[in-house]
């Protein structure tokens, strides 16, 4: 009895090992993953405009990192410059990692001129599409790439992929990006907005002098193709089409969703959206399907309002017309205001949620933070000019606390027990300073004014956060992409006007919510967003239009060591950049 039983062990176990070998035949097994980045200058020329551009490796885009989910990653940068940066590998959880999660200030001191810092950080539990980017000034232009994340398992989605094409959105500008970001700072104006969008790196047929510089990917007719959507521009939302064709949304920030079918999808900064395409109609005589992004625009300031394109090209018998001029005709694309189009696709959107890829949305809270999302004019200081509206200066805020940036880690401050700096006090406020119509005033019949500081948010470890974004008309209100790093987030409830506690949450989503990293918060509404404080670190929240994340729309929280041993951040390491 005893020895049958000790048979049937044996027997399972080797079918244990039999299954798990067949799961990591799949894809290799864990491994470390080296990548060494140069911040270098290279001359690069669009719009026949040439000026040196901030590339890492001279790519533009930079790299793809490509990895598979449980992989440790480790990436050297070096500084060719001389100019501070750092990278940001968004939407990694980081956990226990903090001091590899990049931003400047928050995380690290920057990597100066000639030095070195190597990132340190594994994958565990993501998979799909990110990007990284750098995390300092306005680097971000032109210093970003794809971060891919080979899944372990099968995708839960069919039919069988051909091949995957990096779709890249960015912004490029005639000038120098930084100077953008520094004149704007010194007079309070808004910022020039960029010359052109791109696709990959290329603006495409629709501006002067470019359409050498267009995007075109060669298809097979009938296969399907899953296109792994990055928006890395700096200050847009953007909607993306393809003409005649299908979008089929499967994933989102890295997490698998429910797929559902769309003419087009809005993709704001720092999000990332994987579509299936198939390939399936009758090519027009040139074999050539434009695909376009251009802006969603909530915003009054004036904006860049072009249209990138590129194409996918049928490969089919010789006898299509080679002489035939492919098509510029912008696919059915939704118009720029059209914000019942996004509001109804970013609807659509839902986590997967099946026993395989779990939906571990915390039902219930610990504590709910309701912070505003403004935008503010702020009075002149005496005997300066701001170029502002009404002579005055422009800033943004969360709960009225316009971020500043300290001049120095504030990861390295907490994990150092740092008192001395004044400004590292934790007492950002969790209400709103002053209750009012938030989504109703009259903001220029309001005290738009701002307070400046570095307040700490912190919170427990192990705690269901939920975090509810208000957005107020003071200026104009606007949509506002919010990135939490160090924590994928459920949004499980969005709507219009002022969000009320006694009302909306009998409306949220608690069984299949989307989870990202970035929030586009609704223009004139708000967003709730929960998620369990499992990291320890110092973290960086903000709204990834980085003319508002310069004018202070961010704040950082705390989250302390837990009480397990690997729930503690690890030591700092011996290269950290120091200040
Ligand atoms: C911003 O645009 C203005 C007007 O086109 C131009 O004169 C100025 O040089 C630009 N600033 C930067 C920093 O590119
Ligand atoms: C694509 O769609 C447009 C209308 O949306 C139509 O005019 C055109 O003929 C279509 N092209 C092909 C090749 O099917
Ligand atoms: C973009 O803005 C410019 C200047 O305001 C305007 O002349 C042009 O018609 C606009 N283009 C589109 C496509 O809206
Ligand atoms: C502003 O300028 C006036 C006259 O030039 C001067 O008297 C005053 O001290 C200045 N105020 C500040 C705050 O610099
Ligand atoms: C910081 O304070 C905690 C608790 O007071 C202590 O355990 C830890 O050793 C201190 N860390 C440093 C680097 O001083
Ligand atoms: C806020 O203002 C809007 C627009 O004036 C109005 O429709 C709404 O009823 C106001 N809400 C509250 C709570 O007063
Ligand atoms: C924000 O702070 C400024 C400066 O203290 C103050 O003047 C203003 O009334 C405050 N606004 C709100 C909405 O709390
Ligand atoms: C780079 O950052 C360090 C630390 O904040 C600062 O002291 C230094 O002035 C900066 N260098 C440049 C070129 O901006
Ligand atoms: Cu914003």
């Amino acid at each position: 009895m005893e020895s049958a039983n000790l048979h049937c062990m044996i027997l399972l176990i080797l079918v244990l090992i039999l299954t798990c070998n067949i799961i990591t035949a799949f894809s290799a097994a864990p491994a470390t993953k080296r990548f060494h980045f140069n911040v270098e200058w290279k001359q690069v020329t669009r719009l026949c405009h040439t000026k040196p551009l901030l590339t890492v490796n001279g790519e533009y885009p930079g790299p793809t990192i490509a990895v598979h989910e449980g992989d440790h990653v480790e990436v050297e940068v070096t500084n060719r410059v001389a100019r501070n940066t750092t990278i940001h590998w968004h939407g990694i959880r980081q956990y226990r990692t903090g001091w590899a999660d990049g931003p400047a200030y928050i995380t690290q001191c920057p990597i100066r001129e000639g030095h070195t810092y190597t990132y340190k950080f594994s994958v565990v539990d993501q998979r799909g599409t990110l990007l990284w980017h750098a995390h300092f000034a306005w680097q971000r232009a032109s210093v970003h790439g794809a971060f891919i994340i080979y899944p372990r398992l099968p995708y839960p989605f069919s039919p069988k992929i051909q091949a995957e094409i990096p779709i890249i959105f960015g912004e490029w500008w005639n000038g120098d990006v930084d100077a953008v970001e520094s004149e704007m700072m010194l007079h309070g104006g808004g910022p020039n907005s960029s010359d052109a969008y791109t696709i990959n790196g290329l603006p495409g047929p629709l501006y002067p002098c470019s359409a050498k510089d267009t995007f075109v990917r060669a298809v097979e007719p009938g296969k399907t193709y899953m296109l792994r959507i990055i928006n890395a521009a700096l200050n847009d939302e953007l909607f993306f089409a393809v003409a005649n064709h299908t979008l089929s949304v499967v994933e989102i920030d890295a997490v698998y969703t429910k797929p559902f079918s769309t003419q087009a999808i809005m993709i704001a900064p720092g999000q990332t959206t994987n579509v299936l395409i198939t390939v399936n109609q009758a090519p027009d005589p040139s074999g050539m399907f434009p695909m376009a992004a251009t802006p969603y625009v909530t915003s009054i300031f004036p904006f860049d309002n072009s249209t990138t394109l590129g194409y996918l090209k049928y490969r089919g018998p010789k006898s299509s017309d080679e002489s035939s001029k492919p098509s510029v005709v912008v696919p059915n694309l939704p118009r720029m205001t059209d914000t019942p189009f996004a509001t109804e696709f970013l609807n659509k959107l839902r986590s997967l949620a099946t026993p395989q890829y779990p939906c571990r949305v915390p039902k219930a809270i610990d504590r709910r933070v309701i912070t505003t999302v403004s935008l503010n004019l702020q009075d002149c200081p005496p005997n300066q000019t701001c170029e502002g509206l009404h002579g005055k200066r422009f800033y943004a805020s969360m709960n009225n606390q316009s971020f500043v940036r300290p001049l120095m880690s504030i990861l390295e401050g907490h994990y150092k027990n740092f008192t001395a700096s004044q400004m590292l006090t934790s007492t950002f406020p969790e209400r709103p300073p002053k209750e009012f119509n938030f989504t109703g005033v009259d903001p220029l019949a309001e005290n738009m004014n701002t307070e400046f500081g570095s307040k700490l948010l912190v919170v427990p470890f192990g705690m269901n956060l939920e975090i509810v974004l208000q957005d107020t008309n003071f200026l104009n209100p606007e949509n506002h992409p919010i990135h939490v790093h160090g924590h994928n987030f459920f949004i499980v409830g969005q709507g219009f006007g002022n969000y009320d506690a006694n009302v909306d949450p009998a409306g949220y989503n608690l069984v299949d919510p989307p989870e990202r990293n970035t929030v586009a918060v609704p223009i004139g509404g708000w967003a709730a967003i929960r998620f369990k404080t499992d990291n320890p670190g110092a973290w960086f929240v903000h709204c990834h239009l980085e003319v508002h994340t310069s004018w202070g729309l961010a704040l950082t929280f705390i989250v302390p060591n837990g009480p397990g041993p690997s729930q503690r951040l690890l030591p700092p390491p011996d290269d950290l950049p120091s200040c």
